[in-house]
């Protein structure tokens, strides 16, 4: 991977700024001086969060290698999920576990949200909406979900887009973390599991902690951006953006907004995504349960159109083929 900048930080941008120079043209950016004044920026810390909300029941990832989730050659995830309230999570990973084990816990925004499809609140986790108020770039009705994230320092989330297709505004309530941003016009480059194979299809199959350049030699070429990502920052991921990030605090706090984009440029890993998506509800509709079982009974010569199909989207231009680099 080449490291092509770092991201431009723009101080409480208007809605129009935002949208005519980073949402409009699919950029990222770091938003800064728009949550100083929000109560979560002083009060959010694991004494504070345990007397609030610390009896809500949460599910929170587990992963031996501290990279959540830990994936493996065949895409298949290994990661165990606990269930507790959150005072007993935050106690276990900063009371009981050795320092150099915390990283193995991770509670996470796409498994405990605040708000959930569209008009969902959490009954218990509402409450913190009186620490935060909404980032003023998006209408309030396009706003799909709200997570919730706290973890310990360490902790690697591995290489992915978001699968909802949404925009993403993360703040930085407390702690900091590292982020590497891979625009989706660069799918070919970044070697993503294949939906067609019943893998984890927004993730890449590349570790960030230590990329495997004979397997995935074309990573080298592809262009991100890195930045640390502050307390008092918002970071904007427009949708489709390969992302991972590397948490450094000792406690890191996040809040992120997931909204509908008022438009999506076609790229690769947008078409592959709808491509995944439409593929799923014609086998299975509302039973995705079910797509092993439909998959298998695919006549072999359809499952391998279908898989022709999608390679030819992730090469794009027809530059370079995955196949190629696994029979080379
Ligand atoms: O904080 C992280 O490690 C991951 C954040 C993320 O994936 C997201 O905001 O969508």
């Amino acid at each position: 991977m080449k490291v092509i900048g770092g991201l431009d930080r723009v101080e409480c941008p208007s809605r129009e700024e935002f949208e005519a120079n980073y949402a409009n043209l699919d950029k990222p950016v770091i938003l800064t001086g728009l949550i100083d004044d929000w109560p979560a920026s002083s009060k959010w810390d694991l004494d504070y969060l345990d007397q609030r909300v610390g009896h809500v029941g949460v599910s929170y990832k587990v992963s031996p290698t501290g990279s959540h989730p830990p994936l493996d050659d065949a895409g298949m995830i290994q990661a165990q999920r606990e269930e507790a309230t959150l005072g007993a999570y935050m106690d276990r990973v900063w009371s009981q576990v050795p320092e150099v084990e915390r990283c193995k816990y991770c509670l996470s925004g796409d498994d405990v949200n605040v708000l959930e499809h569209w008009d969902r609140y959490h009954p218990d986790l509402k409450v913190l909406l009186e620490d935060f108020s909404l980032p003023p770039y998006f209408d309030p009705e396009k706003l799909e979900t709200i997570g919730f994230w706290v973890s310990p320092q360490g902790v690697r989330s591995h290489l992915h887009y978001d699968s909802n297709g949404k925009h993403n505004l993360n703040a930085q309530i407390s702690g900091e973390k590292q982020v590497w941003l891979f625009s989706p016009k660069q799918l070919s480059l970044l070697y993503p599991y294949l939906a067609t194979e019943l893998q984890p299809f927004s993730f890449s199959r590349v570790n960030m902690d230590a990329p495997d350049s004979d397997r995935f030699p074309d990573f080298g070429d592809a262009d991100c951006y890195f930045d640390t990502l502050q307390a008092g920052e918002l970071l904007f991921i427009p949708a489709y953006w390969f992302h991972s990030f590397k948490h450094i605090g000792a406690v890191n706090c996040n809040v992120n907004f997931w909204w509908e984009a008022d438009r999506i440029p076609v790229s690769p890993t947008s078409v592959r995504s709808v491509f995944a998506y439409e593929l799923l509800e014609y086998l299975v509709g509302s039973e995705p349960q079910r797509l092993v079982e439909e998959m298998a009974k695919l006549p072999p010569e359809v499952l391998k159109s279908w898989q022709g199909i999608e390679r030819q989207i992730i090469v794009g231009n027809g530059v370079r083929s995955q196949e190629d680099h696994e029979t080379a």
